[in-house]
């Protein structure tokens, strides 16, 4: 990355009126949340997060499954927001005054976007920290940590799984269509933090694309998205959002 990118993104930024960001775990790598395809550590080093996401391994192995997401619902309750989420909330304080807007479509389950001071959050794969009955679907908030037990049973008889979305299961309609809506009111595009792989999701910024509208990635490593941008800032988000606000708004 140039610093003329950083300029060039910066002068986007300052013109833009309804910015829609794409978040993925990459953007609380800096608040010690391991993101969700680096290699797993410690007693979880020999499972497979692309295995144990699904609905299949939570009817084969609830035990299992639900004891790796409290161990992580454990994580992101420690965990703090870093510089990267603070900048796109003030980036929000910035833009709201002079009637725009900041839309977060965020694929993490951690509520770090929100506990920044972020407004316009739309979680998209869901919360780690709600968790439903799988007989009756009620969600509940507030349940011990860690679980007495493995699977934690529901009041209402069934078991308790995370509320988040799992491969295969579809997104919440009400947040895609909120994605929908801020896709076709923004004039620009950030995706921060994300491998781009996954779908839905993934196929966002063609959307904004397909409308002309500059797509700034902001990531560690390239991804499959990388060709397709109009910038790419290269580095830590929690580095690059600050520089890039500073920048826009000197
Ligand atoms: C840094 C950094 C730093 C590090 N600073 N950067 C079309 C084509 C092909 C497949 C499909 C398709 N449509 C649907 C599918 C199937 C599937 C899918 O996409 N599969 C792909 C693997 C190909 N999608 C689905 O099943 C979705 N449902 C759906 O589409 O329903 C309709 C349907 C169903 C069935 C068939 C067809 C249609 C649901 C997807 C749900 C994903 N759920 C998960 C788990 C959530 C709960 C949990 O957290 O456990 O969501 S999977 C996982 O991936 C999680 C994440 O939100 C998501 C994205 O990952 P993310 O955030 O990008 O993290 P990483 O780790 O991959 O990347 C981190 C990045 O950060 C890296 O790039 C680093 O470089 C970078 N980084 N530190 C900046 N400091």
């Amino acid at each position: 990355m140039s610093d003329t990118d950083l300029r060039r993104a910066a002068q986007f930024l300052s013109n833009a009126r309804h910015v829609v960001v794409v978040s993925g775990a990459g953007i609380s790598a800096e608040s010690k949340i391991p993101t969700f395809r680096d290699a797993m550590t410690g007693l979880w080093a020999s499972f497979d997060p692309q295995k144990l996401a699904t609905p299949e391994a939570f009817d084969a192995d609830p035990s299992t499954v639900t004891r790796w997401y409290d161990f992580r619902r454990m994580k992101c309750a420690e965990a703090l927001p870093n510089p990267g989420h603070t900048a796109l909330a003030r980036l929000e304080t910035l833009l709201n005054p002079h009637n725009g807007s900041v839309t977060i479509l965020t694929q993490n389950v951690d509520g770090l976007h929100q506990r920044a001071g972020s407004r316009n959050v739309v979680e998209l794969h869901g919360s780690i920290m709600t968790w439903r009955c799988t007989r009756t679907g009620r969600e509940f908030h507030d349940l011990p940590a860690p679980f007495p037990d493995y699977p934690p049973k529901s009041p209402d008889g069934g078991l308790l799984r995370p509320a988040v979305v799992w491969f295969g299961e579809m997104l919440p309609p009400a947040a895609l269509d909120a994605a929908d809506k801020a896709l076709r009111e923004c004039d620009l595009f950030f995706s921060i933090g994300t491998s781009a792989l996954v779908h839905p999701v993934a196929g966002f910024a063609g959307i904004a694309s397909a409308r002309n509208i500059p797509v700034i990635e902001i990531n560690r490593d390239p991804t499959p998205l990388t060709p397709r941008a109009d910038i790419c800032l290269r580095g830590p988000s929690g580095e690059l959002l600050p520089a890039l606000l500073h920048a826009a708004f000197p």
